[in-house]
């Protein structure tokens, strides 16, 4: 008897084994075809069916601030609707028959029905939905955005400024978003998506908050009735350190303008008061990265990014911004930049007294104190390649100077 059930548990247990073990088998099997369609749709347009996940428009596997872009640029138009089951923003993907393309495409050649994310045959604000929350969402193999960087003093700037400086652990610090100056104002917006990232160490998980563009110059006010031709969509990736922002105008037309485009929010935890000697441990440090700005016509506008500062006392405030360190503060040397083994830094009129090199992230790789004298050589043995960034301390206060190390494989 006893050998009967364990004969019988036994097969049971095969057939449960074979079940599971066969459908992880064609789960697998799905989603690398999946992928080769997808891979294959991007690269040869001859096919007779697409993928669709609606708020992925640009079909790079990634939704982001880039894809409310195409929404933007695409409001008004009309083409064929989805099938009526498909016509929803649920996450998956569906096929597309390539007589529902609407023949109408973005400047990239991406086709508007991808715009279309409710798939109800015309592109309306409703459609932004599908991006709501869904930042930073993936699926299959993700092909990262290209962004292109402005130079300083040539393109408009981005920048954070704030008149707060860090009192206590649990403040909420308010910062200015800034596009564009009275010397480099943009001529042409329509729409803007880009990244703030700061060190996590420092903000409060989940606390970054963001209102774009209220009252501001990209929305300027029409005749009769006020109503607001903007569309704005953040979304706070704390695991990343991260801010994702996006805003389009909604009525075709540009407008040009300088100035702050809104506010963004952080509230202070973990700052050491009493050991102000690493910058990581005392000092917010946010950068703006992953600049897409366009005009009506989707054409890129470059942007300047810089990157803000801000400390327990008022020597360590800075908006980042390049421009106003060189008014105000004696310029610095520093060469060869790009470097790779070594690099000079020279500071004419001023003493330094502490030099950093910081990484992106915030994070402090470098630290040399009790340095006398205007000139200092750093030994860049064990720094692997990339951008980052200088601090000096000075008698007049802090200056931070961009680098780029460049190592040889
Ligand atoms: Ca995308
Ligand atoms: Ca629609």
């Amino acid at each position: 008897m006893n050998n009967l059930i364990s004969y019988w548990v036994k097969i049971l247990l095969f057939c449960v084994l074979s079940i599971m073990f066969g459908s992880v088998l064609f789960a697998q099997q799905e989603e690398k075809v999946n992928k080769d369609k997808r891979n294959k749709v991007l690269e040869d347009d001859g096919e007779e069916e697409y993928e669709l996940w609606p708020g992925d428009v640009d079909r790079n596997g990634i939704v982001s601030g880039v894809d409310l872009l195409y929404i933007g640029i695409g409001l008004g138009e009309t083409g064929p609707a989805r099938e009526v089951k498909h016509q929803n923003i649920d996450w998956y993907g569906r096929k597309l028959k390539k007589e529902k393309l609407w023949k109408k495409k973005f400047k990239d050649g991406t086709d508007y029905a991808f715009a279309d994310t409710w798939g109800d045959g015309q592109i309306g604000t409703e459609d932004f939905e599908a991006l709501e929350g869904r930042f930073d969402w993936t699926y299959g193999q993700s092909h990262p955005n290209e962004f292109t960087e402005g130079s300083p003093g040539v393109d408009p700037p981005i920048f954070l400024t704030t008149n707060e400086v860090i009192t206590h652990n649990g403040q909420a610090i308010e910062f200015q978003i800034h596009l564009g100056d009275a010397d480099l104002p943009v001529k042409k917006f329509y729409g803007i998506t880009f990244k703030i990232k700061y060190n996590t160490s420092l903000v409060r998980p989940g606390s970054p908050s963001t209102s774009i563009a209220e009252n501001s110059w990209l929305d300027p006010p029409g005749f009769q009735h006020r109503r607001s031709n903007i569309k704005g969509l953040s979304l706070d990736n704390s695991s990343l350190g991260r801010t994702q922002l996006a805003v389009t105008r909604l009525n075709k037309k540009q407008v040009s303008g300088a100035g702050s485009i809104g506010t963004y929010i952080v509230i202070v935890e973990n700052v050491d008061f009493f050991d102000p000697s690493g910058i990581d441990i005392h000092s917010i440090i946010l950068g703006i990265e992953d600049v897409k700005l366009i005009d009506k016509q989707f054409n890129e506008i470059p942007v300047d990014a810089s990157i803000a500062v801000i400390g327990p006392n008022e020597n360590d405030v800075m908006d980042g911004r390049q421009q106003s360190l060189k008014n105000n503060l004696p310029e610095i040397e520093v060469y060869p930049n790009p470097s790779s083994e070594f690099l000079v830094v020279e500071h004419p009129s001023n003493k330094i007294q502490e030099l950093e090199l910081i990484d992106q992230n915030g994070q402090t790789i470098k630290r040399v104190r009790g340095i006398h004298g205007s000139s200092f050589r750093l030994d860049l043995n064990g720094v692997s390649g990339g951008a980052y960034w200088l601090r000096l301390h000075t008698p007049k206060g802090i200056q931070l100077k961009s680098i780029l190390i460049e190592k040889s494989r």
